[in-house]
């Protein structure tokens, strides 16, 4: 049976891996050499020397590949190092448009990292097509996107965008971290390129820091193995072995944190103290209709503001027990932050006013405990804020 008949479901345990040939082993092993033999010089099994390629991180890269529908994986230590390795392919000069709400990292890396090297970015709210529109310049060359967004959850028609990019031969690359490939694949939507950080969703166990490109567009695969050999943040062969064994239960994992997400939003929605909660699936949300349409569920990401500024959210944050308050998310335990003081502390004061990332905003990532436990804490959160 080919990867290519089998469902998500199936291809998150199968894809890329047969029983081993030698042993029968079901699981892949781990490759830990550095190096591999050769008959003669230049004459090798496909595998010269580990940051080229690996046994172990070539399974996760084709595993993850067929996750998204694409031709080409590449692994890499983190996906910040994803990020950057993908950037190097632009040159000085070169334009990238990038949806407004990113990871803090990820907005490092274009203003800190990428501007002071000639690669300018332009911060566009994408879920306005005509503010698109207006941003493209005859240097762009990749428009990017987030969705859901970090940490608002604003949700981007990839489909329209990438019509948008692909008219005037613009690439346009998904940083699909929030949703996974199981509940959107942005390049059957057009995207060109996918991003993740498998640090979250796709590990799953907040025991490895990790990244993944996949793509379908040949060119550009070649670019980024050529990067990814010459620059070096690849993805160990332990840590590959990690991320595909957290894959396979990634199907059922997110139908859990889905569900449980969206019990918790419409709950939080009724209880005083609570200013506004952010979830896709919420009738509520500016773009509930696109993800809709897009997503086959809605995520396990909240974000929640609540009323009384940065005290009410320090005694709410100071409360929770089955939400441990640490940065990160998509793993099978509960966690909570404070984007302003946290994950987005690198985005400018004044950008992150005009966003709406203010002091009484707090992200959840809703874990595969309780439900019933999940809501009890919150509610000793809310209270303790209420009396802060
Ligand atoms: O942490 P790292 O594996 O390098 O991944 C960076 C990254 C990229 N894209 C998205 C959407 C992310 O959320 C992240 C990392 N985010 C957090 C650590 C966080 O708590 O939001």
């Amino acid at each position: 049976m080919h990867d290519s008949d089998l469902n998500l479901e199936s291809l998150v345990i199968h894809a890329g891996q047969e029983p081993d040939p030698r042993t029968g082993a079901v699981m892949p092993p781990i490759v830990l050499a550095s190096t591999f033999a050769q008959k003669s010089p230049g004459q090798h099994t496909g595998f010269e020397y580990a940051r080229t390629d690996n046994p172990t991180r070539r399974t996760l890269e084709h595993c993850a590949a067929a996750l998204e529908g694409a031709e080409h994986g590449l692994a890499f230590s983190s996906g910040c190092a994803a990020m950057t390795t993908l950037l190097m392919t632009l040159s000085p000069g070169d334009h990238v448009i990038a949806c407004d709400d990113v990871y803090g990292g990820t907005h490092r890396i274009l203003e800190k990292v990428m501007r002071p090297k000639g690669v300018e970015t332009s911060w566009v709210d994408l879920t306005d097509l005509d503010a698109l529109e207006a941003a493209f310049t005859d240097a762009t060359k990749l428009v990017w996107i987030e969705s859901p967004t970090n940490p608002l959850l604003k949700v981007i028609d990839i489909a329209a965008v990438a019509e948008r990019a692909k008219a005037r031969g613009v690439r346009v690359g998904v940083d699909n971290t929030f949703a996974t490939p199981m509940l959107q694949r942005p390049l059957s939507l057009g995207a060109d390129v996918v991003l993740h950080s498998t640090t979250k969703y796709l590990n799953g166990h907040s025991d490895v820091v990790g990244g993944m490109i996949l793509t379908s567009d040949d060119e550009l695969n070649e670019q980024l193995r050529f990067l990814q050999n010459s620059v070096g943040a690849v993805q160990s062969a332990f840590d590959s072995f990690m991320v595909l064994r957290g894959l396979k239960t990634l199907a059922v994992r997110m139908e859990r944190h889905c569900k449980s997400a969206i019990e918790l939003a419409g709950w939080l929605e009724s209880q005083p103290g609570v200013k506004r909660v952010i979830h896709p699936g919420l009738e509520s949300h500016g773009q509930h209709a696109v993800a809709a349409k897009q997503m086959k569920a809605f995520g396990g990401m909240i974000s929640v503001e609540i009323e009384g500024g940065l005290p009410a959210s320090r005694a709410f944050l100071e409360t929770t027990r089955l939400f441990t308050l640490a940065e990160s998310l998509g793993g099978v335990e509960s966690l909570i932050e404070h984007p302003a003081l946290m994950t987005h502390g690198a985005v400018p004061a004044d950008k992150r006013a005009a966003l709406g990332i203010s002091d009484g905003l707090i992200r959840l990532s809703v874990g595969l405990e309780s439900l019933e436990d999940l809501r009890a804490d919150l509610g000793r959160a809310l209270e303790a804020a209420r009396g802060a």
